[in-house]
């Protein structure tokens, strides 16, 4: 069975896995449009494989914000495959192109094996700290993860970190009342590690199972932010033993190459565990998730796929690629 159509069936086997296939097809909607118009044009144009027709096929990969070196290993790979496979109808590829997406992000090592999952603590609190700069997503992803963690019974605490505007403070607290979680807050400008100091023991006595910590992406200059993010993850050490079981960078995925140097920024500073890749649905260049992946050795756990409260996933790579392939799939193979 060829793999976009194992996929197709992976998601359409119950109704919860194809509400998760269809929120990945909506969110990536730019990119498929562009990536499957642009990918179409190609096969239309060379009905052969041959070496122009994979240098092409670089600059769409290239464009979708694949990143260079990546683009470079995966069509390689593919010149490889088409080889060994002996396809010679340019149509025949885009299988192949699809599973190969797929084979990057995992390693090659199990290609079904699905997402890294959230670090919670069982019997305990687990402590979550969001990082990043201003206006990835950090507060709306928190928003959107109480959201989620609320639904699957989870008692959730919310900790105003970013003490650096007021408008950041309401906006945490609106979060806070629409999902219904408790929000812990100082005043503007206080210290945003006594802030997530209080946020700690008012889970604690409030036998809360999860404390989401925001924090502020804009402070006057890098130092500055990094040496408060220290402290903050210092308090935060020291309340509770391998605390914060994820520190999560957030990345807004419309920034392109850009989100990449963030990354890089934020690991010397402190240690990312997880990325949160945000606003997907807003731009058609998807493919960052992958050169996230190649480049970072950071896995992606959540990407967000729209503003409204239920538009963040666990990412999947097969369903991120089954989103993209989707419409590609002609009427013969569905
Ligand atoms: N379309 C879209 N917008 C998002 C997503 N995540 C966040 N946003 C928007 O990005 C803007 C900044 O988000 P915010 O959470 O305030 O960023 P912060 O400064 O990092 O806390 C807001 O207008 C959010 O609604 C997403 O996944 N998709
Ligand atoms: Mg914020």
């Amino acid at each position: 069975m060829s793999f976009l159509k194992k996929l197709k069936e992976k998601f359409s086997a119950s109704a919860e896995t194809e509400e998760v296939s269809d929120k990945y097809k909506s969110g990536l909607e730019k990119t498929r449009e562009s990536f499957s118009t642009k990918l179409n044009d190609l096969v239309a144009r060379y009905r052969k494989v041959d070496e122009e027709f994979f240098e092409d096929l670089e600059e769409i990969l290239i464009s979708a914000d694949v990143g260079v070196n990546t683009v470079m290993d995966l069509v390689e790979e593919l010149e490889m495959e088409a080889k060994r496979q002996n396809i010679k109808d340019a149509r025949d590829l885009k299988e192949v192109i699809s599973e190969k997406l797929v084979e990057i992000y995992t390693g090659g090592e199990d290609t079904f094996k699905t997402q890294a999952p959230l670090n919670i603590q069982p019997d305990d609190l687990s402590v979550f700290l969001f990082v990043g700069v201003n206006g990835v997503g950090k507060t709306t992803s928190i928003g959107k993860l109480a959201y989620q963690l609320k639904q699957e019974g989870k008692k959730v605490v919310l900790v105003a970190g970013d003490t650096f505007r007021a408008g950041a403070i309401e906006q945490l607290s609106a979060w806070g009342e629409r999902v219904g979680v408790d929000v812990i807050k100082h005043g503007e400008g206080s210290d945003p590690a006594a802030v997530i100091y209080d946020g700690i023991q008012a889970a604690k006595s409030r036998k809360a199972d999860v404390l989401l910590c925001d924090t502020a992406g804009r402070l006057q200059n890098k130092v500055n932010l990094m040496n408060e993010l220290s402290k903050v993850k210092r308090v935060i050490e020291r309340e509770i033993p391998n605390a914060p079981h994820d520190v999560l960078l957030v990345l807004d995925a419309t920034t392109g190459q850009n989100a990449l140097s963030q990354a890089k920024t934020f690991s010397e500073a402190t240690d990312v565990s997880g990325i949160v890749l945000t606003k997907l649905d807003g731009t058609a260049k998807g493919g960052i998730v992958l050169a996230i992946r190649k480049q970072l050795d950071i896995p992606v756990k959540f990407v967000g796929l729209g503003e409204k409260m239920t538009d963040l996933e666990a990412f999947d790579p097969n369903a991120f690629v089954y989103g993209l392939f989707a419409d590609m799939l002609t009427d013969d193979e569905m």
